[in-house]
């Protein structure tokens, strides 16, 4: 039986198997029996138990309940990492709410987009950002805007500090909304990827068997936590398994490499790899303590694969997924590693690499990658047409991913399909940067392409011509992008041409844009 820190003794067998489909019970299921053990500790030395989370995930949930949110309500929520961060993302499953994620670097062009689209009924921000989000919240509709900050301030915590700290987990089924998440997805503007308690579950135990999670590992983490990476994956597989995670505020490599003595399991995205390998202090001493480094979102060079396996006697576990379905292929845990491959698809994901007719490709041949199983999305968020399009006929999702397999199943991702730069783990649709590009002042048309780069393998880069008489500047264009939008995404180079290279069909030349400046 689902064992509830907070909640007591179940009612009815039937009541208990629907809530069991709650992610957030099935979670629970696995907390460890020594609910006075250390679930979460900071990187300053706080520590919150397996009880402190039953109880404040409750106290939240009574918090969240109380503005009496309908279950599938969607809660937004761009706050600095935390513990409470944490909590917060708990009590919006617990609560039967439906969690939508959002990156901190979003400014408000940015989120008015993402509030608009989602309609969220809370939005949950931070103190400082309170002042331009709640204007935007009041223009859309939205019923309700707390705060919460990094040290435990905001309205939301002085609201659930007077609530119980038992809660009764709301019943969900597996097909029932957990959360939604944004993605550039394969065309077009950012779209909600939703994501049910079943998907999110299925996954969470089919990669704790694959990573042999066991109890007492202890999970280093530094990842961001508004995307899947950081969110669902990491945090997932330390809960089911009753891990310990080490919660730093950011990635910071002198502060990973000290804490990586306690650790078991890490992950990363390839930058953080790339700074790891940069700081002398690591090495194979640094990580005695270590059975698993795991590296997704982004490729893996195959020279920093073969450095870090040099460096510290390990390799690292290269992964493949994307936010429509989480995780899809995973180099083995027992098994041979293999670099710059993202292994064999996971127990259930049925993978295919096809041509542009439909057909399966053989061993070597490049072809798009489509995906079926138990994690793969239900569709984007109130986009039914942008869905059917992106499944085909037999239900396999288009990955927009261009890859192939060798002789042992091993997939390779070679290129993508889709006009997306990743960047340091980030993706960043070049048609939105070259729409904000084509509003500024004097700029009369851009191309924006992703260039290599040493620590965030890709990095945006931008190429304008001005409009006649007008003289643009580099530094200019840039600062002025800076005001707009997420940092990420602003190009680190932007260069002035007289004119961009035009097929005969009239198409931008990307290629000969990233020859001539991707050096
Ligand atoms: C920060 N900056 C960046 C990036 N991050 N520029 C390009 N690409 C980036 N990724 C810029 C900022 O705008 C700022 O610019 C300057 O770098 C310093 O910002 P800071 O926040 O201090 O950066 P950082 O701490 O060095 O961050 C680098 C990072 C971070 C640690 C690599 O980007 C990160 O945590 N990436 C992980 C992303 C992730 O979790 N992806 C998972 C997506 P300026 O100085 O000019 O203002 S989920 C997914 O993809 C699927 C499902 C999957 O398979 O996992
Ligand atoms: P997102 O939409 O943010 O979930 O990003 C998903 C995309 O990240 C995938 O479609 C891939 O293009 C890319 N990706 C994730 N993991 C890897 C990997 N290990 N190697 C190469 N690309 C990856």
């Amino acid at each position: 039986m689902i064992k509830d820190t907070c909640g007591g003794i179940r009612g009815t067998k039937a009541r208990e198997r629907a809530r069991e489909a709650n992610l957030y019970a099935l979670l629970a299921g696995s907390f460890p029996a020594d609910a006075s053990s250390c679930c979460v500790e900071t990187g300053d030395g706080l520590r919150y138990s397996w009880s402190d989370v039953g109880r404040a995930s409750a106290m939240l949930a009574n918090a969240l309940a109380r503005l009496g949110l309908a279950p599938g309500a969607r809660v937004a929520v761009q706050v600095d990492k935390s513990p409470e961060a944490l909590l917060l993302y708990l009590a919006t499953l617990r609560a039967g709410l439906v969690y939508l994620p959002l990156n901190t670097a979003y400014q408000s062009a940015e989120i008015e987009y993402f509030v608009a689209n989602a309609e969220p009924e809370l939005i949950v921000c931070t103190p400082a950002n309170e002042a331009w989000i709640a204007p935007i919240a009041r223009r859309l509709g939205v019923r309700h805007v707390l705060t919460l900050g990094d040290d435990r301030s905001g309205t939301l915590l002085a609201g659930a500090a007077r609530q119980s700290d038992r809660f009764e987990t709301v019943a969900r089924k597996p097909d029932d909304l957990a959360a939604i998440v944004y993605t550039s997805g394969t065309t077009g503007r950012s779209k909600g990827a939703m994501l049910s308690h079943g998907n999110l579950w299925s996954n969470a135990l089919t990669l704790r068997h694959y990573w042999r999670w066991r109890a007492g590992d202890v999970l280093l983490h530094a990842l961001p936590i508004f995307h899947v990476h950081g969110l669902f994956v990491a945090i997932h597989g330390a809960l089911s398994s009753g891990s310990k995670m080490i919660w730093l505020a950011k990635f910071d490599a002198a502060q990973v490499i000290r804490h990586l003595a306690r650790a078991t399991v890490f992950m990363g995205v390839p930058t953080m790899y790339v700074r790891l390998l940069d700081d002398a202090a690591f090495d194979a001493a640094a990580c005695a303590n270590m059975r698993l480094f795991i590296s997704g979102s982004a490729p893996l060079l195959p020279d920093t694969f073969r450095q870090f396996e040099a460096r510290t006697g390990q390799r690292i576990l290269e992964r493949y997924g994307m936010s429509e379905t989480v995780m899809l292929s995973s180099n083995p845990y027992d098994g041979n590693r293999v670099g710059a491959t993202v292994g064999l698809p996971l127990p259930g994901v049925r993978l295919r690499v096809v041509d542009r007719d439909g057909r399966a490709c053989g061993c070597g041949q490049i072809g798009a990658i489509e995906v079926r199983g138990p994690s793969v999305f239900g569709g984007y968020w109130r986009m039914p047409q942008k869905t059917r399009e992106e499944f085909t006929d037999d239900g396999f999702f288009r990955t927009g991913d261009m890859g192939k397999t060798d002789a042992n199943g091993y997939l390779s991702i070679v290129g993508r399909d889709k006009d997306l730069i990743i960047t340091g783990g980030y993706n960043v649709y070049p048609k939105e940067i070259e729409s904000y590009l084509d509003e500024l002042e004097g700029v009369f048309e851009s191309a924006v392409i992703g260039v290599a780069h040493r620590d965030f393998g890709e990095a945006v880069c931008a190429v304008v011509v001005a409009k006649p008489g007008c003289v643009l500047r580099e530094a200019e264009l840039i600062a002025a992008l800076k005001a707009k939008i997420a940092g990420f995404k602003v190009p680190k180079r932007v260069h002035v041409v007289d004119e961009l290279p035009r097929n005969q069909m009239g198409k931008v030349q990307k290629n000969l844009l990233r020859e001539r400046f991707g050096g």
